[in-house]
Formats: C-alpha cells, sequence, structure tokens
C-alpha cells in the first residue's frame, strides 16, 4: 500500500501530482497546515513533522524530490526518470526555487503579528525567486521539458512555479510562463489541485512585495 500524508499547496502536492501521472493506487492522508503535523504518531513518519511523507515498499520516504525521483525510477517504463547530472540538477533545482516561497510564504503569510514581517526581507527573496526564474528560463531555450522530454524534474519544478508564482509572476519569463501554462494543463496536474472544501495555504492569487 502506498500513503501519502499531504497539505494542499504544499511541496506534497508534487508527490500527489507524481503518482497521478504513473496512473498508481494510493491512500491520500489529508493533514492541516499546522501544529498536529508535531504530533509524536507522525514525527515517527517525518522526524521534522513536514509534509510530505510518502510511505511506500516498507518505509517512508519525506523529502518531495527523493520521492519523485524513487517513484520515477520504481516505474522506469513509464520514462519519467532521467539519468546523469542534468537529470539531478534540474530534479533538484525545484528545491531552489522553494526556498525562497517558502520564506516568502513565512513572511506574508504565517508571522504575527503582520508588524513583525519584513518588508527588505520579502523584497530580497522576491529577487532571489526572480533569478531562479532565470536560470530556467536559459534551460529551457530551444528545450519544451528541462530535459527535453517531460519528466519528473518537470513535476518537481512545475510545482515550485505553482507556490512560487503567488510572489513572482512568470509574465516576465516567457518561456518559464508558457513551460507553466504546459506543465499545470496536465491532468495530473489538475487533479493535485486543492479540492473543494480543503483549507488553502495561500488565500490570494498573488501577494505583493509590501513597503518598507
Ligand atoms: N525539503 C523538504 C521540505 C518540506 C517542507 O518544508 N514542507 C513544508 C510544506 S511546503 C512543511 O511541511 N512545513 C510545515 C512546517 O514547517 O511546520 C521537501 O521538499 O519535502
Amino acid at each position: 500500500m502506498i500513503r501519502l500524508h499531504h497539505c494542499a499547496q504544499t511541496r506534497s502536492m508534487r508527490v500527489l501530482w507524481m503518482l497521478y501521472e504513473l496512473g498508481l493506487d494510493f491512500e491520500l492522508v489529508g493533514h492541516g497546515f499546522d501544529r498536529s503535523l508535531r504530533d509524536p504518531a507522525y514525527l515517527a513518519l517525518h522526524p521534522a513533522g513536514r509534509v510530505p511523507a510518502l510511505e511506500i515498499d516498507g518505509g517512508v520516504i519525506f523529502e518531495s524530490l527523493a520521492a519523485l525521483q524513487y517513484l520515477a525510477e520504481r516505474h522506469v517504463e513509464q520514462g519519467l526518470a532521467g539519468a546523469g547530472m542534468d537529470w539531478l540538477n534540474w530534479l533538484n533545482f525545484a528545491e531552489t526555487i522553494s526556498q525562497h516561497t517558502a520564506a516568502l510564504t513565512q513572511q506574508h503569510i504565517a508571522i504575527y503579528p503582520p508588524e513583525a514581517r519584513s518588508g527588505l526581507v520579502c523584497k530580497i527573496e522576491a529577487m532571489r525567486l526572480a533569478k531562479t526564474y532565470q536560470a530556467l528560463e536559459g534551460r529551457l531555450e530551444n528545450r519544451t521539458y528541462v530535459l527535453g522530454e517531460f519528466s519528473a524534474a518537470d513535476v518537481g519544478l512545475g510545482q515550485a512555479l505553482y507556490m512560487a508564482k503567488h510572489f513572482v509572476k512568470p509574465e516576465g519569463f516567457p518561456r518559464v510562463a508558457a513551460y507553466y501554462e504546459r506543465l499545470s494543463a496536465r491532468a495530473a496536474f489538475q487533479k493535485a489541485l486543492p479540492q473543494a472544501g480543503e483549507a488553502l495555504l495561500y488565500v490570494k492569487d498573488y501577494y505583493e512585495v509590501p513597503d518598507g
């Protein structure tokens, strides 16, 4: 039995998307994005109390991009695994994007009271996030997907963009914008979106960099 522990609009969405791409049977366990992730029962699955946690093959994978790699290689016949340095670099580049999104989510949404938030940190993180789009823009010159053909690396990157575009719009990066459109049109991506009634992390489509 495969079991995915998931919160809507977080990095666990990339694993959910991947499971749908592969057409696997699995159980989905939804969690609140709150202190319940620190319950001892959940900490036994994820030592830092985060999502995702993927129970599979008698073990637990608790890093989202490791989960994508494991699944892609477990089902290599489906053609979503790459090889060599390009595969590893671009699969893991999703985290280079997501680290800035995590910082921006903390600044714009998680920190209370709002006066404790830093406009300067928001500006710096948004600029650094834009630099990651620039890198992706370069990689996508003459390529439809980062490895040429669609792979699990695009699942990681597409989901990283899904979260990141709340803070930096991809429109200034035409290849990235078109890439995101292509990825988000996939049926498996659409199935991994928040379902009706699920608590959302982002209540706005876009969070402006605050003054100050
Ligand atoms: N590098 C980890 C990061 C996991 C992570 O930080 N997940 C966030 C959601 S995107 C989380 O669970 N945060 C809850 C918390 O920090 O309390 C991965 O890619 O799986």
